[in-house]
């Protein structure tokens, strides 16, 4: 397989086809804070352990993006410490006893630099694996990531990560929007409701794919085979 091979996938709502030189692997908040106890995720009346179910699917994805020397990226949801950069409505946004900024057990949550606003260990980034840290749930919005894809020539996208209909869903209409195609492999993105991740990932694939493509990372990976 030449870095230009073109590469089909068995998607919905129809094949995607993609050459690894122009699509990169975007992993979305595998973060403390969403999948471990103590951070925002269970502050927001979550539970975590929904979510851990997406950590093997992405380290077998991560892995063989990483052997082939293609394009990662991964985002962090979080605010600066002095938290410039948090508008007070998501602040207070809850109603929460404890909110964004105050100490848990794992830091100050979502807190730029704090243990539970770092990406868990099964998924560390390596070395020139872009960390995009973004302050809202799309990962365009305020951020590089667009001057960062288009400057490396990505114009694909598959998408994984959390939450499905919260950051991956956000990020995913932003990036339609600026002209990528996104593929969601659905065993990689994971929702602490069941009916929003059924639902989060139809409305990316109704319409013709209206936002991008759905499938598994086992088609992904049998496609590289
Ligand atoms: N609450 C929830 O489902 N998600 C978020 O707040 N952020 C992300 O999805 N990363």
């Amino acid at each position: 397989m030449t870095p230009n091979t073109t590469i089909s996938v068995e998607a919905e709502p129809y094949a995607f086809e993609f050459q690894p030189t122009t699509c990169a692997l975007l992993i979305i908040d595998m973060q403390r804070d969403f999948l471990e106890p103590g951070g925002f995720g269970e502050m927001l009346g979550n539970d975590v352990s929904q979510l851990r179910c997406t950590i093997e699917p992405n380290k077998r994805l991560l892995s063989v993006w990483r052997a082939r020397g293609w394009h990662v990226i991964h985002t962090r949801e979080g605010h600066r410490p002095d938290l410039g950069c948090l508008p007070p409505a998501k602040k207070i946004r809850g109603r929460s006893p404890t909110s964004i900024g105050d100490q848990g057990p794992m830091g100050r949550i979502l807190v730029r630099g704090e243990a539970g606003h770092d990406i868990i260990p099964e998924l560390y980034p390596q070395f020139g694996e872009a960390v995009i840290d973004k302050p809202g749930k799309g990962a365009f919005y305020a951020t590089d990531l667009h001057a960062i894809l288009m400057n490396r020539g990505v114009k694909q996208l598959i998408v994984t990560g959390v939450t499905t209909e919260v950051c991956v869903n956000t990020t995913v209409r932003e990036a339609n929007d600026r002209g990528y195609d996104c593929l969601v492999p659905s065993d990689c993105v994971g929702s602490y409701f069941p009916e929003f991740q059924e639902m989060g990932l139809k409305m990316i694939k109704a319409q013709g794919g209206i936002f991008g493509w759905v499938s598994h990372s086992d088609k992904i990976l049998a496609a590289l085979k």
